[in-house]
């Protein structure tokens, strides 16, 4: 299997998030890819085709906004992390509005995404790495694909960060696959938490299919998305497929989840497949609460390896750190 990272994307360490009413250590580390990294061994270094991939997903003032931020945030007369404090509520008017404070609510969601020095960069190569590890499956010339991004990209939309994501790599790949001539490609998205931000970013497109198994919004982040009857719009309509789960899943109910996805998938007949793998299913996982070992991600990953497809698999969550390395390891097994 091809495998591709990018070091700087290590530089971003957000030091807190706002948790269960008090700020807590941020669980997306840096020390997260370094344990993937020493598990897998070498891995490529992406190449840079600049902004213009990322662009065909993110709006151009989100990408400026979220280049700059930290400097503003700095001329601010602030120090350590941007982070917002006041959100548009829904519905609210569009107002322009220059300040720092304003905009991050403008373009977040939630208070466990902050803003550092390192994070535009590290978040651009992240994009790079998801770009470069799909080229080989545009070109035919392997099967499957890693790219081991940090942070990760499911929760960012076309004009939003949140849920720890601020790029959305799935999406960029996505539809820089499209952009090469592929008519249709499915996301698989097998995080813990839905992945709002990718699907808000096909919710209308028809050449794109979404499927995501995750925790049940009713009890799970990111709770305002990911209900089983959010299925697409317009041309989008019936190309999103969501299967929430209880806390609590095993693999038997997982794979029952998983089998619908597969034949949604085979049914859509996409010629690429890209997999958002969140290990953070682990029965470990500290922020999460599914029941999955390690010794399920093979079988998990092999069911997708069926349907045949050149498949890029792009790193989301995963929070149990000690076990993560061998998690994605196992999951990668599969193929
Ligand atoms: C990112 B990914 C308060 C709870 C916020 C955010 C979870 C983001 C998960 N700390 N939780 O999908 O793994
Ligand atoms: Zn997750």
């Amino acid at each position: 299997m091809l495998k591709y990272f990018d070091p700087r994307q290590l530089a971003h360490a957000p030091l807190q998030e706002m948790h269960n009413g008090g700020w807590a250590d941020h669980a997306e580390k840096p020390s997260r890819a370094e344990i993937v990294l020493g598990q897998l061994g070498d891995c490529a270094a992406p190449k840079d085709v600049g902004r213009a991939p990322l662009a065909r997903v993110h709006t151009a003032d989100y990408l400026d906004f979220l280049e700059n931020a930290h400097d503003r945030w700095r001329d601010a007369g602030r120090t350590g992390d941007a982070v917002g404090y006041t959100w548009p509520v829904v519905q609210r008017r569009p107002l322009k509005l220059d300040r720092i404070d304003a905009q991050l609510g403008r373009y977040s969601y939630d208070a466990g995404t902050p803003i550092t020095a390192d994070t535009w960069d590290a978040a651009y190569w992240g994009a790079q790495t998801a770009l470069t590890a799909l080229q080989p499956l545009l070109i035919g010339e392997a099967r499957t694909s890693f790219a081991l991004c940090r942070p990760p990209g499911h929760h960012a939309g076309a004009d939003y960060l949140g849920g720890y994501c601020y790029l959305n790599n799935a999406a960029i790949a996505a539809r820089a696959a499209t952009d090469a001539g592929h008519p249709r490609v499915a996301i698989i998205d097998v995080d813990y938490h839905h992945g709002n931000g990718t699907q808000d970013i096909f919710w209308d497109a028809g050449d794109v299919f979404f499927a995501s198994i995750h925790a049940d919004p009713a009890t799970d982040y990111p709770f305002y998305w990911g209900h089983a009857d959010e299925t697409g719009e317009g041309a989008g309509r019936d190309t999103t497929l969501n299967l929430p789960l209880p806390r609590g899943t095993r693999l038997p109910a997982y794979l029952e989840a998983l089998d619908r996805v597969i034949g949604a998938v085979a049914k859509f007949a996409p010629g690429l497949i890209i997999v958002s793998f969140g290990a953070d299913t682990f029965e470990e996982d500290p922020i999460s609460h599914f029941k999955i070992a390690e010794a399920d991600y093979p079988i998990i990953a092999d069911r997708i390896a069926k349907l045949g497809r050149p498949t890029l698999v792009v790193m989301e969550g995963g929070y149990a750190v000690d076990a993560l390395g061998r998690n994605v390891e196992a999951f990668l097994s599969g193929f």
